[in-house]
Parts: structure tokens; sequence; C-alpha cells
């Protein structure tokens, strides 16, 4: 198999500074003696290390972009790709890039680690090796093809993602859908129907002010969420409390919210519980969020559902187009 191997920084290559942990650009070579010191690994690799390597923390729209047009301008000449990137961000990376490659015929797998490469007791290999096998998979499992988030065992389809812990090994889970496989000796696959979808490649311009996010907390005031609808926002993820409630008494808030949904901003409820479905419209508290002109999320992890808004935004579709597809 030709796999292509983006290194865009993280812990995985990180080594320390003095103000702590760093990205390395000696990694990618690392790696690469790493990969080829094994017989028992017979692919070709191709790894590409970006020439701004970033704690993912400092990450943006448009490095998502980045990544996916460097995939896209390599998509004939591999056969499976592999994002290595920083876990903070990691989730919104892997929902970016499943939104951009929907439905893709190749394998995408986002990876990265808890402890630098460097490290003894890292699980850098580990979960480069497991993003390899999941590559090697789709040869015969067709189900991998797609864009997934692969760590501690676990390959989660990459809309599907959400950072859950900041220290233990399995840093992601999928909070509203089993994973598509567990590595542990072997696979275990969960079923899924593979009715052929067409693919396509879609890499908007996205603009960093477009989306916001709109926390809910007790005895939060339309002052505190002014500033975050300013006039550059298109698109804001509310996030609601329990089953997609607001606090209804405020009067003040849901105005500011009406007059946001009335000039055409995009707000998207969805639950700060974690897990869960929205159910907006089960409690009056939710129903004065309807009324104001805010969509169901769904089961959508908020990394998902601002990743979306990003992408639909960028795409140039109209505010009730993007709510239809919500
Ligand atoms: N701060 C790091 C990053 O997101 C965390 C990690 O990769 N484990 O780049």
């Amino acid at each position: 198999m030709k796999i292509y191997i983006a290194y865009t920084g993280g812990t995985i290559g990180m080594v320390p500074s003095d103000n702590g942990l760093v990205p390395d650009e000696a990694f990618a070579e690392q790696l690469a003696q790493q990969l080829g010191a094994s017989n028992e690994i017979i692919h070709d690799f191709v790894i590409q290390r970006y020439e701004h390597l970033i704690d993912s923390s400092n990450a943006t729209p448009k490095d998502w972009q980045t990544i996916a047009s460097d995939i896209q301008s390599k998509w004939q000449a591999f056969d499976a790709f592999i994002v290595l990137h920083g876990t903070d961000t990691m989730a919104y990376t892997a929902a970016a890039l499943s939104f951009m490659f929907a439905h893709s015929d190749k394998p995408i797998i986002v990876t990265g680690s808890q402890v630098p490469m460097y490290k003894v007791r890292s699980d850098a290999m580990i979960n480069v090796m497991g993003a390899i096998s999941a590559c090697e998979a789709s040869v015969y499992e067709k189900a991998v093809n797609g864009v997934f988030l692969f760590f501690a065992g676990r390959l989660i389809e990459g809309d599907r993602a959400h950072k859950a812990h900041t220290s233990d090994w399995q840093a992601f889970n999928s909070p509203h859908q089993p994973e598509r496989g567990v590595l542990g000796i072997d696979w275990r696959w969960r079923d899924v129907d593979l009715t052929h979808q067409r693919m396509t490649i879609q890499i908007p311009e996205m603009k960093e002010s477009a989306v916001t996010i709109l926390p809910v907390f007790p005895g939060v005031q339309a002052e505190h969420w002014q500033g975050l609808l300013n006039e550059n926002v298109k698109g804001a993820v509310l996030l609601s409390y329990g089953a997609g409630n607001a606090p209804d008494k405020n009067t003040a808030l849901l105005a500011l919210l009406n007059a946001a949904t009335s000039r055409d901003v995009v707000i998207v409820n969805v639950s700060q519980c974690g897990a869960g479905r929205v159910a907006a419209g089960a409690y009056a508290a939710g129903s004065a969020l309807v009324q104001a002109g805010v969509v169901s999320g769904e089961d959508m992890t908020y990394e998902a559902a601002f990743v979306k808004l990003h992408f639909l935004i960028g795409l140039g579709l109209s505010a009730e187009e993007i709510k239809a597809i919500f």
C-alpha cells in the first residue's frame, strides 16, 4: 500500500523546551526510521512534515483547509492517508475532513498521542501502528474507507469523536454511536450498511469569524453573548442544558437570539451533557429556543456541529438551506 502520512504537529512529535513541550522538526525522520526498521511493515510511506508545526490548540479552520487541500493534491498517488495531529483539536479536524471528504472511498485516519514518541512510555507508535492497521483493513473490510479518528484501539467516525479525557490513554470517545472498530489483538468491527454513496470532495474557504459557541450557564445574561453574536457571525453552537434547555424567563437573552436568527445567523442547539440527544420542546425552557428560531443539533457533538456550520457557511449556503441540512 502507498500510505501518505502528514505530520502537522501535536504531542506525538514534541520534545521538551524551556516553556514545555513543542513540536520537533526531526520527528518525521525518526518516525520514518522506526517504520523502516521493521520487516513486518511492507508499505510505501511518504511522511510529510508541515512547514508550520503546531500545538493543535493553535489550529484554525484554515488548518483544516490546508490539510484537506494537501490530501486532495495527493489523492490519486496514495491508497490511504494518515494525519498526525495534536489531540486538543483532533476531533474538530477529523470532523472537518469527514465533511470535506464525504463518503471517502479511501481511508483517512487522524491520530496522535498523549505522550511524545521520544518517551519510552508513549502511546505514539501504538496509535500510528493502529492507524496503519486500519488502512490495511480497508483492503478487505470496505467499512474502513472514510474519515476516522484512531486512538487507543478505538476507530471512531470522524464526525462522532469527542475528546473526553485529558490524561487517560483513552482520550477520545464516541458518545452517540459505537466505534466502527476496536483493535485488540485483532479488529472487532461494527456492522455497517455499505450501500455505495458517491464520494465528494469539497474544500470551502472558511472564515474564523463566521462561527461561535454560546455557553449557557446559571445567570447567563444577554451582555455575555452580545460580543459573541457580532455582525461577522453567521453560525453559532448553543451549548444548552440537558435535553436542550436554556433560561426561558430571560427575555433579553431570547430577544438577542431572536434578533440573531432574524438576521439569518444559524443557531444550533447542542447539549452540554456530552451524550444523549437534544429534544428541545420537551420543556417550556427548550420550546423558547425553538420559537427563537434555534435548530436542533440532535445527537451531534459540539465539535461536529461547530465544524459543520463552518463547512456549510463556507459553501455559501443560505441560512434556510443550512437549517434544513441540520
Ligand atoms: N497540546 C497537544 C496538542 O493538541 C496535546 C496532544 O497532542 N496530546 O497539540
